[in-house]
């Protein structure tokens, strides 16, 4: 297959903890040991025992400096090289033997040359260390809906994270062994070097191969990989969606709940509103809102054609900057205890410290390890993150363990737009809300290395994920309208409107609850709004915002909409959907000239 494949004969025993009884899986890690020549290999078996020895010799080496231990009991503070701070999706590839089953969405390289270039990165490359087998279930570990891979890497930041993010160990590994089926992924830090690192995805054979970084989207690979990458391709083949999308659940004051996937690009906030705080008079009221996940959502038709999602994940690799106890109680109460954090500040007494905590501490040292001075540098990286299990967090929902998934009312497609896109509307039908998702603009974050703010496409909030020609991708998503599902109401959100003073108009947070109410009265077939080309908006009646102060004009502009200002929208949207060629679905084309032609 490529050039791990040798005389299995030859390779020296090793050191090793463990083993497997499956086949595959010992054949590939003897195969991955011969290529990379490790001093010793450790089978992750997921156990606290396991944990403690790992964090020890973390510590030991400096990959982890312990935390304040009174008021961060069991936390860590990682600091990557400081070029090694975010996903590189210019290093990010697809390898498919045909080029346009990648599509324009991605980089492409042949499946062959991409396992020589990455085999030679690996060749010797973990010399002198250990080699980690890590099994992990992506997804409660009884659910039909999860799917399983085993990471190999040198790395042991990367086996803490994977245990924090993952459930990692022995009930994996039997259920692999179990399944027989696995994604591989092999990961190596190698020499951190940006210019011998590449992220590579071989989807036909379910495999990552990812050299160079120990960040977490390039490294913690059941994440972006496989959870997104990869399962976007299986989900295909296999008639489910794999999407880069947080779940709520929103239970009304009569103990109804409604399950809502959204999906926004990295750093707009899935991880603040998967945990939102309702406003006090909803709280008042009995509104309560559960988190099921921030950033991935794997969802399949039941047996009553309804949508029913999993969190494939286990915890949270979240944003550290901006969360604060008005942005996010809740992720700040989750990272008090048990918690990695990467490239934040720490303060003289040695507290995580990042912009926007909002507390009346200082930072002391910055997240490069040096002192800090106001204006150098921020304390934290803007793209600074913690890790930490999900079951820490105050609105983890129980139904997050459910094999079955939760049935889904809703889907919320989101991007940061300062002008044109209104505060919220609705699909008409599924085919407009593919056609809504496919089009979604969003300006550029500091989750990718790059320039920060460009306006750019990222439909469904995949365009660094979709393991697949997005024209395919839509069919896929088109398809799903089949007759005989009950498909959710699809809507639109802006939360990041902005006021001729560069101001944003709406106050977000818990606010944006009262957006979500509405989207319930229309699952409901309660909510009234207003119909126009674009979709359906509601007037400011039609929302509950008492105790929200909104000037008249950004009533006009966030209820509003902007006839000119759309018809361009749909001339660029034309423009895009054409750049994917003949693959484009006819039924997204014709849509979008449907609407085009009622904004005249
Ligand atoms: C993430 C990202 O880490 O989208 O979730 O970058
Ligand atoms: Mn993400």
């Amino acid at each position: 297959m490529n050039a791990m494949t040798q005389d299995l004969d030859a390779i020296p025993k090793l050191n090793t903890n463990g083993g497997t009884s499956l086949q595959a899986l010992s054949d590939w890690v003897a195969e991955v040991a011969a290529l990379t020549q490790p001093d010793a290999i450790h089978w992750c078996d997921g156990s606290d025992a396991e944990s403690a020895e790992l964090i020890a010799q973390m510590e030991a080496d400096g990959t982890l400096i312990p935390l304040n231990s009174e008021t961060h009991p069991n936390s860590w503070l990682h600091r990557s090289h400081p070029d090694d701070v975010a996903r590189v999706e210019h290093l990010t590839f697809v390898c498919t033997s045909d080029q346009d089953d990648a599509g324009p969405n991605n980089h492409w390289m042949a499946p062959a040359d991409g396992h020589a270039k990455m085999d030679g990165l690996f060749d010797g490359c973990m010399r002198g260390r250990t080699m980690y087998v890590i099994p992990y279930c992506m997804g409660p570990i009884e659910s039909p809906l999860s799917r399983c891979g085993v990471e190999i890497t040198d790395s042991p930041y990367v086996v803490a994270n994977m245990r924090l993010m993952t459930r990692m160990g022995a009930p994996a590994l039997e259920r692999i062994e179990r399944e027989g089926r696995f994604v591989r992924g092999l990961h190596s830090i190698g020499e951190l070097d940006p210019n011998r690192r590449f992220i590579m995805h071989f989807p036909e054979e379910l495999t990552i191969k990812s050299y160079g970084s120990g960040y977490g989207g390039n490294a913690l690979l059941g994440k972006k990989c496989h959870a997104l990458r990869i399962a976007s391709h299986q989900a295909r083949q296999e008639g489910w969606l794999a999407e880069h999308m947080l779940i709520l659940g929103i239970e009304n004051p009569q103990g109804q709940t409604h399950y809502i996937a959204a999906a926004f690009p990295s750093a707009c906030g899935k991880t603040n509103l998967a945990m939102l705080i309702p406003p006090e008079g909803y709280r008042e009221a009995g509104w309560k809102v559960w988190t099921v996940g921030d950033d991935i959502c794997w969802m399949r038709p039941g047996a009553d054609g309804r949508l029913y999602a999993i969190n494939p994940e286990a915890g949270f690799f979240g944003v550290a900057p901006g969360t604060s106890a008005k942005s996010n109680p809740n992720a700040l109460k989750c990272v008090q205890r048990n918690t990695i954090f990467t490239n934040v500040g720490v303060t003289a007494d040695n507290q995580p410290w990042w912009e926007g905590i909002d507390d009346d501490q200082q930072p002391a040292v910055d997240w490069r390890g040096e002192p800090y001075e106001a204006g150098k540098r921020p304390a934290a990286h803007p793209n600074a993150r913690f890790t930490v299990s999900a079951r820490q967090c105050p609105s983890y929902s129980s139904e997050a363990e459910n094999p079955a998934g939760v049935p889904i009312s809703a889907i919320v497609f989101g991007g940061r737009r300062a002008s044109l896109v209104p505060l919220v509307f609705e699909a008409r039908d599924w085919t407009h809300g593919v056609l809504v998702g496919a089009a979604m603009g969003s300006e550029t974050t500091a989750a990718a290395t790059g320039q920060v703010g460009v306006m750019r496409r990222d439909p469904m909030a995949m365009k660094p994920f979709c393991g697949y020609n997005f024209a395919d991708y839509f069919s896929h998503w088109l398809s799903f309208d089949n007759g005989q599902n009950k498909l959710p109401k699809i809507f639109h959100v802006n939360w990041f409107r902005k006021g001729a003073d560069g101001k944003f108009l709406w106050p977000g947070f818990g606010d944006n609850l009262r957006v979500l109410e509405w989207m319930v009265g229309r699952v409901e077939g309660r909510a009234n709004a207003v119909d126009t080309p674009i979709g359906a908006i509601p007037s400011e009646a039609d929302l509950n915002l008492e105790g929200v102060e909104l000037s008249d004009d950004a009533r006009a502009v966030l209820f509003g909409y902007d006839r000119d200002g759309w018809k361009a929208e749909f001339d660029s949207i034309g423009e895009y959907l054409e750049e994917y060629g003949p693959r484009m679905p006819e039924a997204l084309k014709d849509e979008r000239v449907r609407i085009a032609s009622e904004l005249g």
